[in-house]
């Protein structure tokens, strides 16, 4: 085949809490639960768009998807859970 899974980051499901927004580094500091076979559970700076950081706030606990990219980890289709 031509498209090579392998090639494509793999994205892995994350879970946490929001312990601060960072605007200045685009990112979000989530405390997340393991993430078997990838991390620990860990506090760490998840990179991730502009949309998001302005809609989620300190304290909420979101599901997402934990990414590697050239410039880091990033988290996307960030959702907060009630
Ligand atoms: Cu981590």
């Amino acid at each position: 085949m031509s498209t090579d899974k392998a090639e494509l980051p793999a994205r892995h499901p994350i879970k946490g809490v929001i312990v601060s927004v960072r605007t200045d580094k685009q990112a979000l500091l989530v405390k997340h639960e393991e993430i078997p076979g990838v991390m620990r559970a860990m506090t760490m700076l998840l990179k991730t768009d502009a949309a998001t950081l302005q809609r989620v706030t300190k304290g909420q606990k979101i599901t997402g998807l934990l990414v590697r990219k050239n410039d880091g980890w990033w988290i996307e289709s960030v959702t907060v859970i009630p």
